[in-house]
């Protein structure tokens, strides 16, 4: 039987009311075997529609995007003033309540233990360090690692910011790199096994990091592995930094998902460059690819330390619009990663035109501070089109914020025809990645966007 995507959405509506429903009313193992009852039963009857991924413009609904613009009030914004302090703060709360979840913001403490693990690293080109950070709250304390490679003699750094994969030891691949303790997760490309890292993933996403070519522009690099902040994987955040912020109990709809949780891992690590002497704390760069992308996303957004954010690749729940179900939609990222977003975003399966926000209001959350994102023109899982229509939806705030004009086509550029505009964009020929190419079309744009 084929089961519409409004129906599914309406039957996914109804799964979450029982749900929430019998919740109040049943005891804790009664409530969780009919949940589980009833979700397999709905669920069921939603996959009898089978996940197809759309890839066909002409297929693509027709929508409206909720406006930049006119404030819940129905008041609208002319002046990047009023945007700052009406509209913004709207809008990053319906962020947090309907997708992200809450953007930590518990009261904490942090201390840093620096190591040297190369002086001369580079042919004596650059620094390398090892910083563990401990992070106290009321509820006890979590440690995570840096890994931060800066050019020698070189003072106000700029740096890049961001999360890697499986490892900082997978970076480079430098004997002393530490390899992470924490469960990652298992790659027969990488040789993971037993949810456990070794030897054998040293240096296996060097060609993601092209450090050389960084140090050689004057930038240096910080990366901490993302599974020190929450393993990906579902657990009813238990694990990882979640319990800093909210303890089991105080949890509810509205809670951080992981990607909330990665992304307050990002601004830990400014918290860092904040207090390190070389970097320069006016230029730290947001970065990350695919779901890093969408974290890089939602930190340059909440934390405006970050003077420049870059998305690579980041897709459905990152740049791309929502309301065009292209390739990865709404319903398919929270079946498939039910942790990454608040629990309260599962509303929203099938029926993104429901959703009081879409993702131009995210990139517009980063002006007036220049943003970039980078698409794929393989990568239609992630929606190239949807990424460049949404930054460019998001053009009205960037035009309030600027004296002069944002200079953005109206049509997207071929692959590999890059714009330097303070809303930086490029499609990439090739597939789903971050590579050498990316890097040094962000670099070319931080130099013109960035006072070095
Ligand atoms: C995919 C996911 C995407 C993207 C990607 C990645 O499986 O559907 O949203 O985040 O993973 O992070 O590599």
């Amino acid at each position: 039987m084929f089961v519409s995507r409004y129906k599914q959405g309406a039957l996914y509506a109804i799964f979450h009311i029982l749900q929430d429903t019998i919740n109040k009313i049943l005891a804790m193992e009664l409530k969780k075997m009919v949940g589980l009852l009833i979700g397999v039963l709905i669920l069921n009857a939603c996959n009898q529609g089978e996940f197809e991924p759309n890839y066909d413009e002409s297929r693509v609904p027709d929508y409206t995007l909720p406006e930049l613009l006119k404030t819940e009030d129905g008041n609208i914004i002319t002046e990047f003033s009023q945007w700052r302090s009406t509209r913004r703060p709207e809008l990053l709360k319906i962020f947090e309540k309907e997708m992200y979840g809450f953007f930590p913001d518990s009261e904490y403490k942090i201390s840093f233990k620096e190591n040297i693990l190369a002086d001369s690293f580079l042919n004596n080109r650059a620094i390398l360090k090892e910083i563990t950070a401990e992070v106290t709250t009321e509820n006890g304390s979590e440690e995570f690692t840096i890994l931060y490679v800066f050019p020698k003699d070189q003072h106000n750094v700029p740096v890049f910011a961001g999360l890697n994969f499986a490892g900082n030891h997978t970076v480079n691949s430098f004997p002393a790199i530490s390899i992470p303790k924490v469960w990652v997760m298992n790659s027969e490309k990488r040789n993971i096994t037993g949810n456990q890292a070794s030897e054998s993933s040293r240096g296996s996403s060097s060609s993601r990091w092209p450090i050389s070519m960084i140090i050689e522009n004057g930038y240096g690099v910080a990366t901490t592995y993302y599974g020190e902040f929450d393993p990906d994987y579902d657990d009813g955040f238990k694990n990882g930094f979640h319990p800093l912020f909210a303890t089991e109990k105080e949890r509810n709809v509205h809670s951080p998902g992981s990607i909330s949780v990665w992304a307050k891992g990002m601004s830990l690590i400014a918290d860092y460059l904040y207090y390190d002497s070389i970097a320069d704390p006016s230029s730290i760069i947001a970065i990350g690819h695919s779901r890093l992308g969408k974290t890089a996303l939602w930190c340059g957004a909440n934390d405006e330390r970050f003077a420049a954010v870059i998305s690579n690749n980041s897709g459905c729940g990152g740049a791309a619009l929502s309301r065009r179900a292209y390739g990865e939609t709404v319903g398919r990222i929270n079946n498939v990663f039910p942790h990454w977003f608040c629990d309260r975003f599962k509303k929203y399966n099938q029926r993104e035109h429901k959703l009081p926000i879409d993702q131009h209001m995210l990139l517009a959350l980063i002006a007036p501070r220049p943003v970039y994102v980078a698409s794929a023109l393989e990568d239609q899982w992630a929606d190239p089109r949807g990424e460049f229509l949404a930054l460019k939806a998001a053009l009205p705030v960037y035009e309030l914020s600027s004296a002069a004009e944002i200079n953005f086509p109206e049509q997207m550029p071929p692959a590999d025809k890059p714009i330097f505009s303070k809303t930086g964009y490029h499609s990439r020929s090739g597939g789903h990645d971050i590579t050498e190419y990316d890097w040094l079309m962000y670099i070319k744009w931080c130099n013109k966007w960035l006072s070095k």
